[in-house]
C-alpha cells in the first residue's frame, strides 16, 4: 500500500507528514516531487477527489482515504503507522497539542504575513514588525511554556503516551524550524524548555530520521515556507539587500 503526499516542494506544513512516514519506514510518493505533480495537486484543489475538497495542501491519499488538514493527516498517519498513542486518553491528548501546534504554526506564519496571505513580506514589512514583536515577546514564550510543562507532566520524555508519537515528530520539526528562523530570539529561551530540546535531540538521532534529514528528500528551509529567517523580524536588522546586476 502506498501513501500519496500532496504538498508543495518546500518543508511547510507537509513536513509533519513526512517525517512520520520516514520515521516509519512507509511506502510513500511525494507527489509534487514527479514531472506533473504540481498539476495533479492543483486539479485536485480545483475540483476535488471522490468524498472529498481540500480547501488547500497539504493531503494525503491511501487506498480510498483522502484526508487534507496537518494536525488531521499527522493523527491519522500516526494511527496508522504505529506511531500515536495506544490508550484513548493519551490518543486525545497528542491530538490536543499537534492541533495547538498547528495553532502555532499559523502565528509563525502571520510574523511575516500579517495582513494578507496573498500578498508580499515585502507588502508588509511594517505590520510584520509589530506582529514579529509581539509574537518575540508574548507568544513564543506562552507557547513555549506549554511545550515546556506537557513534557513535564507526561514524565518521560516525550508528549503523550510512553514511546515517540507523530506530535513529538512535530515539536522536532518546530525545534528546527524556530532555530532556523528566530535564532536569535529562539537562543535566549533555550534553558527553559530543556526538555524541548531532549526531546529534538532523541527525535533527531532515530534512525529513520537522521537518514531522511540527511538525504536529498528533506527540503532546505528556505525564504517561501513558513519558518523564514528575517534577521529584522528577530529583533535585529534587516540583512543589506543584495545588489543584482
Ligand atoms: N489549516 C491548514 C492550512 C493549509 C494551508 O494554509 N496550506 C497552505 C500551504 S502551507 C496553502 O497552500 N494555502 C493555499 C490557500 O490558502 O489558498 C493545514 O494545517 O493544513
Amino acid at each position: 500500500m502506498t501513501y500519496e503526499l500532496y504538498y508543495w516542494p518546500i518543508q511547510g506544513r507537509g513536513e509533519f507528514a513526512r517525517l512520520i512516514l520516514e520515521d516509519a519506514g512507509a511506502d510513500y510518493v511525494d507527489v509534487t516531487r514527479s514531472r506533473d505533480g504540481m498539476k495533479r495537486m492543483q486539479d485536485i484543489v480545483a475540483n476535488g477527489v471522490p468524498g472529498l475538497l481540500p480547501f488547500a495542501p497539504p493531503f494525503v491519499h491511501v487506498d480510498d482515504i483522502w484526508v487534507a488538514q496537518s494536525a488531521l493527516i499527522a493523527s491519522f498517519l500516526g494511527e496508522r503507522l504505529g506511531l500515536a498513542p495506544s490508550e484513548a486518553p493519551a490518543r486525545y491528548a497528542a491530538l490536543t497539542i499537534m492541533l495547538t501546534i498547528a495553532d502555532f504554526m499559523n502565528e509563525v506564519h502571520d510574523t511575516h504575513h500579517p495582513v494578507a496571505v496573498d500578498k508580499y513580506y515585502k507588502e508588509q514589512k511594517a505590520p510584520a514588525k509589530l506582529r514579529a514583536e509581539s509574537f518575540r515577546e508574548k507568544r513564543l514564550p506562552k507557547f513555549l511554556r506549554y511545550f515546556e510543562r506537557n513534557l513535564e507532566r507526561n514524565g518521560n520524555g516525550v508528549f503523550a503516551g510512553k514511546d515517540v508519537s507523530y506530535v513529538d515528530l512535530a515539536a522536532f520539526q518546530i525545534v528546527e524550524g524556530l532555530t532556523f528562523a528566530f535564532p536569535k530570539t529562539f537562543k535566549k529561551h533555550h534553558k527553559k524548555v530543556p526538555l524541548l530540546l531532549a526531546l529534538r535531540d532523541r527525535v533527531a538521532a532515530r534512525p529513520r530520521i537522521a537518514a531522511y534529514l540527511a538525504s536529498d528528500r528533506r527540503y532546505a528551509f528556505s525564504e517561501h515556507g513558513i519558518f523564514r529567517h528575517y534577521p529584522e523580524l528577530d529583533g535585529g536588522t534587516a540583512a543589506p539587500r543584495r545588489r543584482s546586476r
